[in-house]
């Protein structure tokens, strides 16, 4: 019995030490249906930064159906998408410096991936910031919750 305590405790210090550093990564798909893979993403609030992994798992070009991963709260959405189809594809449909973007992969088109690291010291645990794809007209399905618990 002491032996098994002894392998359990073991065994959740090193699931503890591992899972600390992959809950502090996310990873979304994104398809050429205009889709991302879910419509809630959350992480510890124990994560100083996280990481987002965005997969293009579709087969369309960037300028047809490209997308990207976007963090903001809820009413600042609006305004960087707005701002964001002036700044064009070459921009990431993001306008460059808008400080109402928490964090802000690249437009990427089929096949292809990224990831965008952020730090949550401005992020309050237990509020619902949204993610989106700023490309234009996305946002209408391809939206979410991100919330550090
Ligand atoms: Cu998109």
């Amino acid at each position: 019995m002491k032996k098994l305590i002894a392998l359990l405790s073991t065994t959740l210090l090193l699931s503890a030490n591992t899972a600390y550093a992959d809950e502090c990564t996310l990873n979304i798909d994104a398809n050429d249906m205009m889709q991302f893979s879910t419509k809630t993403l959350s992480a510890p609030k124990s994560c100083k930064q996280v990481t987002v992994k965005l997969s293009h798992t579709g087969k369309l070009p960037a300028n047809v159906m490209g997308h990207n991963w976007v963090l903001s709260t809820e009413q600042n959405m609006q305004g960087i998408i707005t701002d964001g189809n002036a700044a064009g594809l070459s921009n990431h449909y993001i306008k460059p410096n808008d400080s109402r973007v928490i964090g802000a992969t690249d437009i990427i088109g089929g096949g292809k991936t990224t990831e965008v690291t952020f730090k949550t010291s401005g992020l309050t645990a237990g509020t619902d910031y949204t993610f989106f794809c700023s490309f234009p007209g996305h946002y209408a399905m391809m939206k979410g919750t991100f919330t550090l618990k």
